[in-house]
């Protein structure tokens, strides 16, 4: 039974009945939400973006719209005409890659690969305009580890509209370490893309991207109260925090433990057993979920317990609506319900004990060290890195190439953020406050900096020089960055 608070109940009971009334595309269950009450629902059968694969992976950035809700149809942004987001490209490594990116919009926009060791000219930050109407043509080697990625507009001060609208989509690299391992890895049937974000529409359905941070409908690979069937058996969740600026609390509604097998940067060395892991805008994690000795037609639902954060989580704060309101804030909630359907073929029944050999950089390895401290936020100034606003032909770090640098990001402000550095990634060596999670040991290219806490990071910043091209470095709440919450670095010989 869910354990879901009186206060919480009453208004998840909303929300189910307008999802009822809206009756969607397809697929309908019914489902208990706690309380001891059940209450039918109908669910929307989850959508599975479509792959691409190969190594030319022609993308094309376009107006279209989706039917989220009754009445209007919404606006909305996506890639290859998926309606919202867009289709996983799945590439691997060592490949040369040639990426053809049309925009079809009459913005300008970017394309940048999240995560991805590239050349700062083919990362796809705010440098990389295209305009509309015109192919950006990046290629580059795939050198990253076999993971979960993403690709995402990055124009500056129209990343949120962009990424609002529905602008986004996963990238899934394979190599030959990963495939040696029993793990599931079969798209969409055992292997699960989980892409959570949440909007809010107005009236007439119209996405609203003005009237506050938070959205009031959670969705889950653009599907508002998604279901799927997994079989039973241990199934992989590549879970994407893909949201403006909430954060999740993630876990099962039973309690169940589960395990997180990757990080940002690919796998873990060895699982790490949680019943919750919090997953910031822009961070992803890959884990495994034993659904063996679950019974056919069985249910459970994958939540996020957000009620009850400490100050500057973002979504929790206590307001309903307004600026930095929502339905959904300080609230647990569903992201997806899962159905128990038959076992494959040949069904992965275990976790592995040992998943990689990662062998990471500590601090002693730093030859140099920086501090970049959070700063504005207050009153009508936007939130900065070192009371800076980003300046497009601002230079605010230059480093060596072929340095391993330890960086502490300081955040005696006002709130938390989720920090993301392009080129390179790092691993977590400290926080003021407390431990490094066990989950979030692995390689990363975004970290949660909550209110108050100083967290150390080291990486190593090599292959790529460039003496007049930066990489980003910035909030990837995306209104915070393009308000100018970001910076840029160049690596130079
Ligand atoms: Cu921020």
């Amino acid at each position: 039974m869910n354990i879901i608070k009186t206060a919480s109940f009453a208004f998840f009971t909303l929300v189910f009945f307008s999802c009822k009334k809206s009756n969607l595309n397809n697929g309908s269950g019914s489902g208990t939400t706690g309380g001891g009450t059940t209450t039918t629902t109908t669910y929307n059968d989850l959508w599975i973006p479509p792959t691409v694969s190969g190594t030319t992976f022609n993308l094309t950035l376009g107006k279209t719209t989706k039917q989220f809700k009754t009445g209007a149809i919404t606006n909305t942004y996506s890639f290859n005409g998926t309606n919202f987001w867009g289709p996983t490209l799945i590439m691997n490594k060592g490949d040369n890659v040639q990426l053809n990116v049309t925009n079809n919009l009459t913005d300008q926009t970017t394309t940048h690969w999240h995560g991805f060791h590239i050349p700062a000219n083919m990362d796809g930050g705010p440098h990389q305009i295209i305009d509309p109407g015109t192919t950006w043509k990046p290629s580059f080697k795939v050198m990253n580890n076999a993971g979960t990625y993403w690709y995402h507009p990055h124009l500056h001060e129209k990343t949120y509209e962009h990424l609002a609208m529905g602008a986004g989509g996963l990238i899934i690299i394979k190599d030959p370490a990963e495939a040696a391992l029993a793990l599931p890895r079969t798209y969409g049937v055992d292997d699960i893309p989980v892409v959570l974000t949440s909007r809010r529409f107005t009236a007439n359905n119209a996405i609203d991207f003005t009237s506050g941070v938070y959205g009031d409908v959670q969705m889950t690979n653009g599907t508002i109260n998604a279901q799927v069937t997994l079989p039973k058996q241990f199934v992989r969740l590549r879970i994407l925090n893909g949201e403006i600026e909430r954060g999740y609390n993630i876990g099962f509604s039973d309690n169940r433990p589960f395990y997180v097998i990757g990080n940002d940067g690919g796998l873990l060395n060895t699982p790490v057993e949680v019943t919750r892991v919090k997953l910031m805008v822009g961070e992803r994690a890959e884990i495994m979920v034993d659904l063996g000795k679950d019974a056919i037609n069985g249910t459970l639902d994958l939540k996020a317990y957000n009620a009850a954060q400490q100050f500057g989580f973002p979504g929790g704060e206590p307001q309903t609506g307004g600026q930095f309101g929502s339905l959904l804030n300080n609230i647990d909630f569903n992201l997806l319900h899962i159905k128990v359907g038959a076992a494959t073929a040949t069904p992965i029944n275990a976790v592995p004990s040992a998943l990689a050999n990662n062998v990471y950089w500590t601090a002693a390895d730093a030859t140099n060290s920086r501090t970049i401290n959070i700063t504005g936020g207050q009153g009508p100034n936007p939130f900065t890195f070192d009371n800076n606003v980003y300046g497009f032909t601002r230079m605010d770090q230059t480093i060596k190439l072929n340095t391993t640098e330890k960086w502490t990001i300081v955040n005696n402000n006002i709130f938390g953020h989720s920090f993301h550095v392009h080129d390179i990634q790092f691993k977590i060596i400290s926080r003021s406050s407390g431990a490094v999670a066990p989950y979030e040991s692995g390689w990363k290219d975004t970290v949660f900096v909550p209110l108050g806490q100083s967290v150390v990071v080291v990486a190593r910043f090599d292959d790529f020089a460039n003496a007049t091209d930066p990489f980003m470095y910035h909030c990837h709440f995306s209104n915070h960055e393009d308000g100018g919450m970001m910076g840029q670095f160049l690596v130079v010989q």
